[in-house]
């Protein structure tokens, strides 16, 4: 069949709206009609080169919600018509990760997928006779595609598609990095780098789970506003005070109990660990840094008491957690409306990332 997609055909070239081939589901695989998906910093650090593990021509997006319209031999948990949400953090519910109780880090298909393969590794996408990768294993920005039923998270039938799909990423890893990740507990204190599409999530999660003092740093001013909007307490703008770490240990009381880099910053990072509190405070990472980049500190940080820690989709299994996530959604226990600040076209998404770098939009989402 023929699927409408933008394809980035190269690194820091605008996306290209065509129409591509698409070859149907094979076995245990389902064919999924995107209705929505939003436009997350980690498809533009992959368009701009930044990833180890970038691959052209592509179809980018990972975060995206429709409805199963075919399913390959031997699919049981899915059928045509079911809503679902693609999951780039799959569950297979077999695999030593996900039978450990220890991680999301489902290892099932994690190989090919990196390739930008489907696991029997081999694409469905082409174009003009030329292999188009996946990516993540979902490559949302087509209003087609293909994904293993252990991909694709069944959601409930009155959420809607242009705010859901938002669950496909950055709400479940914001919030996700709070409760499942850093398990913050009532009063403690919370600092949030960077206050985009991620870390306005983490600052919800952690008004859900009772956090004291919430600080948000960010260098846009407009995002102090923002961040209030979603329980915020305090906001610093780095270039407002000299040493951003110490000003935040002085505000805590000796530091915070936890803190989360939302931006892919490895300075930053190291700010995130050193102002936690000595003894206990716990940094996680979030944000996905340059291919090379790497983290420094002194090792006396983690001596005396600090920990690191980092983590993926907000360690959320996905075939489970996800679809309570989305009744957390529509019972109104967190917010996602507010954040969803453009609706485009396929036509429009090269203005999705314009706006996104210019710090004017939380998240983008495009509607087929
Ligand atoms: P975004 O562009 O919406 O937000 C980034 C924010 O950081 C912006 O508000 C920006 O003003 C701010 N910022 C930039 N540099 C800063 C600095 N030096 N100091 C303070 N603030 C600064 O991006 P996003 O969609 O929220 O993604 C954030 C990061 O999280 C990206 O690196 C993305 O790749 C990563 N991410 C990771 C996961 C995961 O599972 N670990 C999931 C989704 C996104
Ligand atoms: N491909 C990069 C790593 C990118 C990365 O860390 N991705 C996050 C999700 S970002 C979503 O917006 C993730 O889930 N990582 C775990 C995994 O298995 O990829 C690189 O450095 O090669
Ligand atoms: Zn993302």
């Amino acid at each position: 069949m023929k699927t409408r997609a933008a394809v980035a055909f190269e690194a820091k070239a605008p996306l290209e709206i065509v129409e591509l081939d698409l070859e149907g589901p094979q076995e245990g695989e389902v064919l999924i009609e995107l209705k929505a998906t939003g436009i997350c910093h980690t498809d533009a650090y992959t368009l701009d080169g930044l990833d180890s593990e970038g691959l052209f021509p592509v179809v980018l997006g990972h975060e995206g919600a429709g409805i199963v319209r075919e399913v390959g031999a031997g699919v049981t948990s899915l059928a045509p018509d079911d809503h679902v949400i693609p999951l780039y953090m799959p569950e297979c519910g077999t695999c030593k990760e996900c039978t450990s109780g220890k991680t999301n880090l489902c290892s099932a298909i994690r190989a090919t997928q990196g390739k930008g393969l489907m696991p029997g590794g081999s694409s469905r996408m082409s174009y003009r006779g030329e292999t188009i990768y996946h990516y993540m294993g979902c490559s949302t920005f087509s209003n087609f595609i293909v994904v293993p039923e252990i991909a694709a998270a069944k959601m409930r039938e009155d959420a809607p598609f242009d705010t859901s799909c938002y669950i496909g990423c950055g709400v479940t890893t914001g919030v996700g990095a709070v409760v499942n990740t850093a398990k913050v507990e009532p009063g403690a204190s919370v600092v949030v780098f960077g206050l985009g599409g991620i870390g306005l999530n983490v600052i919800q999660g952690a008004k859900m789970a009772g956090a004291g003092r919430i600080v948000g740093v960010d260098l846009n001013p407009d995002r102090q506003e923002w961040g209030r909007r979603f329980g915020m307490t305090d906001f610093v703008n780095p270039k407002d005070v000299g040493d951003v770490t110490q000003h935040l240990v002085d505000m805590l009381d000796g530091g915070a109990d936890y803190s989360f880099e939302c931006i892919g910053n490895v300075d930053v990072m190291r700010q995130a660990l050193e102002c936690c509190h000595r003894g206990w405070g716990t940094s996680v990472i979030i944000g996905v840094a340059p291919a090379g980049a790497e983290i420094s500190t002194r090792p006396f940080q983690l001596v005396t008491g600090r920990n690191w820690r980092g983590t993926a989709f907000g360690g959320a299994k996905g075939r489970t957690d996800v679809p309570r996530i989305v009744d957390w959604y529509m019972d109104g226990k967190i917010e996602i409306d507010p954040m969803i600040t453009h609706r485009l076209s396929l036509e429009e998404i090269n203005k999705g990332f314009d706006m996104m770098h210019a710090g004017e939009s939380i998240r983008s989402v495009v509607i087929y």
